[in-house]
């Protein structure tokens, strides 16, 4: 073969030049926003633009016996007062959810939860709009209220919801009581029975994953801009899913989806709790059709807080089997899931407890049954959010926490227990008892790493010496999480919403002068997939990151996909982005051949340009054809250099990590410092390491606040207590502790670039290492559990408790 010298100098030139896959290129979308350039929904201003304000019910549980909206009607300035009279001519005042239940727009006769929405006002400015507000008068005949998810499923519990009367069949079969929303069960319950009845040894805990919310800085809202001569709507909206919008406000309006548009500006965060479609959105909308004036929705910070798609609420029972060599033989879980006053979870159809069936988690484990029973209570809807991959979050945590309490009872080291029970890398591809393939996983060389990096043996050393000196200020605890989780929502086959199929999309345009624009059906929020997208572009079709212009949220020139969540954009959208990359080289390939006169088969791609096999000095840049894609193609080819590509997973990807967490516990105050925190993930092939590692910190800041601070408790009478930022705890730089990060790359071996998603992991993975860390400090005392969120008051009382405070 004729191997012409190549210059190494000159390639790598030409790969930095791209800016492909494995680049810590530097976020393109933040000179926009750290100059304050973002367009976020509150920065829409339309000509002649309203503003509605929403009323909202004081009580948890109350019949609605009058709503007086005269004075407030005839309020200067206020152009509309809806309630849900208004909006029954239109059908509009009861929507579909996404888990197939219903939910009130406006009240329709009670109310079920606190500051659930009443009555809506539009008016010439917010002002206006809050000052005519107070003058809707509302009587309210109260209700007695239950906020326990137990005492919600006694006989002679409340009844919640009314227009369920007489139905003993939702949307996920038999409902056993006038509270009871489902019954869910997975594996197979006769084997784990009997699994457990041979076992040596076994261990049951009861643990609450508490009710709390990601507080995006952005809260939600919308303006709606209906066109009543062109008969076209326009709604900018702080959307993760705006294309679902489309078909949901589609639905819901009778207008064809051909004339709705849907636009995700800029998003200030996200977190799953702006999938969901909200009661505003809609009144918005319909105010907007009934005034023919564009109508702003935005909600304030304790709106948010109170009424948009909260995270857990997780009543969870573990059970787990094993030998006396803590070789686990079977688990066994009891859920209680608290879903509120209305089953607004935003999971795949099918699984209304999410992806909660990866609750096996990293381990081997041969025998499972899990059972999820959903009940409605005097709280507000929602339920999955909050970097939760689908209650992957609560299954991590329930294993993460099962694990070490078998440890503590077998008196196995909890790194140890975790080494025997791991799924061995030759069982991969992997196929779990509660009916889940894992893609690929190496488990093992991640926790040594990890272990290795921060010398595990020393420091159970000095527990061991702290523990033995009564005199020691501290208690030292070390806690560690060896989690797996699934993301990539979906293969069709098993996943959709409203009956779409949860693929997703890209559409790659190449112009002539080789520069390109590129489209997909997810969102981000904050992600930086303008900088991502783009690298996979340029290292699967030759062309530099720097010229392609991505862009997201616009119903009407992305092409249609299912959203950002669930972390799937990468392992979904980012095939599609990878694919469509893969259409554009082959007609470049065709296209350069033509030029150069050779078979396409003779020719191979070769960073950014195709060159002629055995004969690399006759090459053609991909810029070169791009330019002759619009003048100079094959006979028979379609001018112009585009692809579109929808792709619909073959299965879900199964990131994983291994994180260790050191704490230390002041006897003195009860105050707990995080010492140290070591964070290994792997997620396949890393395409921007910078990225992945910010995501990485902000997930872990994420799971320092729910572990330690984070709550959204109620009163017996139904008020929300933490709904304001003077209550709810956001953590900033200086409760945060430092992070050290770290990685192991085992690619998904069918996802066309190997990739698995990121984003969610280290929120899922840390806070059950928080809270093992926590629990191991006092585990030599026969503590096995203790409750979320980790505060010094809590820590105080157990620490009086034991008798070892001061
Ligand atoms: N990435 C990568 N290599 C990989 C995997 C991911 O470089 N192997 C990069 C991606 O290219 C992307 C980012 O990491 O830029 C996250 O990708 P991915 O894991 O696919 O997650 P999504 O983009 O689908 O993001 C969703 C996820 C979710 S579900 C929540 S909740 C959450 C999270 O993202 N919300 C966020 N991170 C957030 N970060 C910010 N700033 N704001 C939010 O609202
Ligand atoms: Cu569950 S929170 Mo993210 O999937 O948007």
């Amino acid at each position: 073969m004729n191997e012409i010298a190549r210059d190494p100098a000159a390639d790598l030139g030409r790969l930095e030049r791209l800016e492909g896959i494995g680049c810590a290129r530097k976020r393109r979308e933040d000179p926009r926003f750290i100059q304050g350039r973002g367009t976020y929904v509150d920065d829409i201003h339309l000509p002649g633009m309203l503003f509605g304000i929403m009323i909202r019910s004081p009580y948890a549980h109350a019949r609605i016996k009058s709503i007086d909206t005269s004075r407030a009607k005839a309020h200067p300035g206020v152009h509309a007062v809806l309630t849900a009279e208004d909006l029954k001519p239109f059908k509009l005042h009861w929507m579909p959810t996404l888990a197939g239940d219903v939910q009130a727009v406006l009240a329709d006769g009670k109310v079920s939860f606190q500051n659930q929405e009443v009555a809506f006002v539009v008016a010439e400015d917010r002002y206006i709009a809050a000052d005519a507000a107070e003058m809707v008068e509302v009587e309210y005949e109260e209700l007695p209220v239950v906020v326990d998810p137990f005492k919600a499923m006694l006989p002679d519990a409340p009844v919640i919801r009314d227009d369920l009367a007489g139905k003993d069949v939702g949307a996920h079969g038999a409902r056993r009581h006038h509270n009871h929303i489902f019954n869910w069960q997975i594996g197979d319950r006769d084997r784990t029975d009997r699994a457990f009845d041979a076992a040596a040894v076994t261990v049951s805990q009861d643990m609450l994953y508490p009710r709390v919310h990601p507080c995006p800085l952005e809260t939600c809202g919308c303006v709606a801009s209906y066109d009543a001569v062109r008969g076209d709507l326009t709604v900018w909206i702080t959307s993760q899913a705006p294309h679902v919008v489309r078909t949901v406000v589609g639905l819901l309006s009778s207008i064809p989806e051909s004339k709705i548009r849907i636009i995700s500006p800029d998003i200030g965060g996200g977190f799953g709790n702006k999938v969901g479609v909200y009661p505003g959105y809609v009144t918005a909308i319909a105010a907007s059709i009934v005034l023919g004036r564009p109508v702003k929705w935005i909600e304030s910070r304790n709106e948010n807080l109170t009424t948009t798609a909260f995270a857990r609420d997780y009543w969870m029972t573990g059970e787990l089997a094993a030998d006396t060599d803590g070789r686990i033989k079977a688990l066994r879980v009891k859920v209680l899931a608290d879903h509120g006053a209305f089953d607004a979870c935003a999971d795949p159809t099918k699984w209304p407890a999410g992806m909660f069936h990866v609750c096996t988690g990293s381990y081997d484990i041969a025998n499972a049954h899990v059972s999820v029973d959903g009940v409605y209570t005097n709280k507000f809807p929602g339920g999955v959010s909050y970097r939760c991959s689908f209650r992957v979050t609560e299954a991590v945590y329930l294993i993460e926490r099962m694990i070490d309490v078998l440890a503590q009872k077998l008196g196995i080291d909890k790194a140890e227990i975790r080494l025997r029970n791991f799924i061995p890398k030759d069982k991969f591809p992997y196929h779990s008892a509660l009916g889940l393939d894992y893609d690929s996983g190496d488990y093992t060389p991640a926790l040594q790493k990890v272990m290795k990096a921060v010398d595990y043996d020393a420091l159970r050393a000095e527990q061991a010496a702290k523990r033995a000196d009564p005199d020691c200020p501290t208690l030292m605890g070390i806690g560690i999480t060896t989690f797996t989780e699934i993301v990539g929502a979906g293969p069709s086959k098993s996943c959709d919403i409203l009956g779409i199929g949860m693929f997703d999309s890209c559409e790659i345009r190449v112009h002539p002068d080789g520069s390109a624009i590129a489209r997909m059906g997810t969102i981000s929020q904050g992600q930086g997939h303008q900088t991502t997208y783009a690298q996979i572009i340029a290292t699967e079709a030759g062309i530099p990151a720097s010229v392609i212009q991505v862009e997201e949220g616009d119903t009407s020139t992305a092409p249609y996909g299912l959203g950002t969540y669930g972390s799937r954009s990468t392992p979904v959208a980012g095939a599609a982005v990878a694919r469509a990359s893969h259409k554009i080289r082959e007609k470049a390939r065709k296209i350069a051949a033509h030029l150069l006169e050779v078979s396409p088969d003779d020719m191979e791609f070769d960073l950014d340009q195709f060159r002629v096999k055995g004969d690399p000095a006759r090459a053609k840049s991909m810029k070169e054809i791009a330019w002759a894609a619009y003048n100079n193609v094959p006979e028979g080819m379609e001018m112009g250099l585009e692809a579109v590509d929808y792709y619909d997973p073959p299965n879900f990807t199964f990131p994983f990590g291994a994180y260790l967490a050191v704490v230390d516990v002041l006897k003195a105050t009860g105050e707990i410092k995080v010492r140290r925190f070591y964070a290994l993930d792997d997620c396949g092939t890393r395409i921007n390491p910078m990225i992945i590692e910010g995501q990485i910190h902000g997930g872990l800041t994420e799971g320092f606040a729910v572990a330690f601070g984070q709550e959204l408790p109620y009163d017996e009478q139904g008020n929300v207590l933490g709904g304001t930022l003077m209550d709810y705890f956001l953590p900033t730089a200086v409760e945060t502790p430092h992070w050290e990060t770290d990685f192991t790359v085992t690619p998904s071996p069918h996802h066309p670039i190997g990739a698995k998603g990121v984003a969610e992991s280290p929120h899922v993975g840390s806070i059950p290492c928080f809270s093992n860390a926590v629990i191991d400090a006092f585990a030599h005392l026969g503590v096995t559990h203790t409750g979320m969120p980790h505060n010094a008051y809590r820590t105080w009382q157990q620490l009086l408790a034991l008798n070892i405070a001061g």
